[in-house]
């Protein structure tokens, strides 16, 4: 009897690929029969990133002076998540976080990398673009949605992939020269002209896919990300002349207010690659970088205006969700100090709008959200089946009502095992050494006083700590850039 070679049959690791192919491919059929064949068209989504973006912008209040006028005109359109916030205070794990729906506690990345598909806990897991793809719609995107190349973390999910050209910076910094700064830190008036900007080549490159898009009998999820007001804070003259210098505002700072908090939030929090607030202030360079956040601001609100306008001639403005999102807050000399990587409001506050069908027009939502819970929103909003493992909750109750019941705080994490835990009207820290922080926004909108020591407060912090994480996951192996000596990269990238 001839002997049949084994390659002919798969070996058992084969069958079981040779399975969860077929299972991959049935399940798509099934959702793509689900969207396609449902009586209403599901909704287009246009996704929104916008980096470091504070709430310096129109229905946050953050900054009397901000001109934003296509943001406001989203809020008018849709729900404003006015205690929205990110669930990790660097773009990152943020990102990673809200493009998972998977906590930073439970997937390990808290930090700069490893990135989506280096960790363990997340090199499988699906991102919402990949369940939009496999659910038949068509996928576009350019600019920073991930951190990290796109190429690298979640190629699979899209169709088109637009590039940009290469940025050109200024041979010579233009504020911030102190010898072995980052080239990332600087602000000044820089380039000629708007469209030399690279988010207005993205916003560009959006509008036109819009327009493509929308002659396609397909639903489709755009997502593009711009990379304003992230450093460095180039942006044509014009920009800056919107806020004359002199008659900048600057935030309201009160130099005793580190004195209630922990040596370990001080060790953790002040330190990384953003210059010291006594240098902005000694070099008279406060109201400069002010007024180039500002202007920086204003311009990405006029790409984000290119990309609504584009919505509305293009005709689909009827059936599409817009979804603009900032992946975490930013200091400008707040507690004295600058940029994110903080567990106080400055930091965690994440602007998040939504408009479309079935969103209330002009509402401002003041329950606590997370950037967490858009994955889940979603799914809900476009008819698909919810996945159990998303750590997040649909917003969709408050979409129709931004008043709706809702009793869960919002959580942020900073490192293994120090969060923020942001109900409507209290927020309470707890590092991982044990030290507590309590503000009560009604009084204390600055975050001036730490409560935590008066017994008054125990059971504040008893119904706050309720909520903390279960599961404190261990860096995730290859963690870098932590930007703190609590977390030494030689220690964590093992
Ligand atoms: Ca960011
Ligand atoms: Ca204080």
């Amino acid at each position: 009897m001839t002997r049949i070679p084994h390659r002919l049959f798969p070996s058992s690791s084969r069958l079981r690929q040779l399975v969860s192919v077929l299972a991959i491919v049935a399940v798509t059929v099934f959702y793509r029969e689900r969207v396609l064949a449902a009586g209403d068209p599901p909704p287009n989504i246009v996704m929104i990133a916008i980096d470091d973006l504070n709430d310096w912008v129109g229905c946050y209040g953050g900054h009397p002076q901000v001109k934003t006028p296509h943001l406001d005109a989203l809020a008018r359109r849709g729900v404003c998540f006015a205690n929205a916030h990110c669930q990790a205070p660097i773009c990152n794990p943020s990102r990673v976080s809200l493009l998972t729906g998977l906590r930073p506690s439970t997937t390990g990345v808290y930090f700069l990398g490893p990135l989506l598909r280096d960790a363990p806990k997340t090199a499988r897991a699906e991102t919402m673009f990949q369940t939009f793809h496999r659910a038949g719609y068509r996928t576009a995107t350019m600019g920073k949605v991930f951190h990290g190349k796109l190429a690298e973390v979640d190629r699979e999910s899209f169709d088109v992939i637009g590039r940009r050209g290469p940025r050109r910076w200024p041979k010579q910094k233009l504020s911030y020269d102190k010898p072995g700064s980052s080239r990332l830190w600087d602000w000044g008036a820089w380039y000629d002209r708007d469209a030399e900007v690279p988010d207005a080549q993205t916003a560009a490159w959006a509008a036109g896919q819009i327009r493509e898009l929308a002659k396609s009998d397909r639903p489709f999820f755009l997502a593009v990300g711009f990379s304003l007001p992230h450093v460095p804070l180039y942006v044509p003259r014009k920009w800056f002349d919107l806020y004359p210098r002199d008659h900048v505002q600057l935030p309201a700072v009160r130099l005793d207010d580190l004195n209630d908090i922990s040596p370990f939030a001080l060790r953790l929090t002040y330190s990384g690659a953003a210059p010291r607030h006594r240098w902005f202030v000694e070099h008279h360079q406060w109201r400069d970088a002010v007024q180039a956040y500002l202007a920086c601001v204003s311009f990405v609100d006029q790409c984000v205006g290119t990309v609504l306008q584009a919505i509305d001639e293009s005709g689909v403005a009827e059936n599409t969700l817009i979804v603009v999102w900032s992946d975490h807050g930013f200091h400008l000399g707040e507690k004295q100090r600058w940029a994110k990587r903080s567990l106080w409001e400055e930091s965690t506050r994440s602007p998040l709008w939504m408009a479309g069908p079935g969103v209330a027009q002009g509402a401002t939502c003041r329950r606590p959200v997370g950037l967490i819970d858009v994955y889940p929103t979603l799914l809900e909003c476009c008819g698909l089946p919810p996945h159990p493992e998303l750590e997040g909750q649909s917003l969709r109750p408050l979409l129709s009502d931004a008043n709706a019941e809702w009793d869960r705080p919002v959580i942020t994490t900073f490192g293994p095992n120090n969060h923020a835990v942001r109900s409507e009207h209290w927020r309470y820290i707890r590092y991982a050494d044990g030290s507590e922080e309590l503000y009560d926004h009604r009084q204390d909108p600055h975050e001036w006083r730490n409560l935590a020591g008066n017994p008054q407060y125990a059971d504040v912090i008893a119904w706050h700590a309720r909520s903390l994480p279960k599961v404190n996951a261990e860096l995730a192996p290859g963690s870098s850039g932590s930007g703190t000596p609590l977390y030494r990269e030689e220690e964590v990238a093992r």
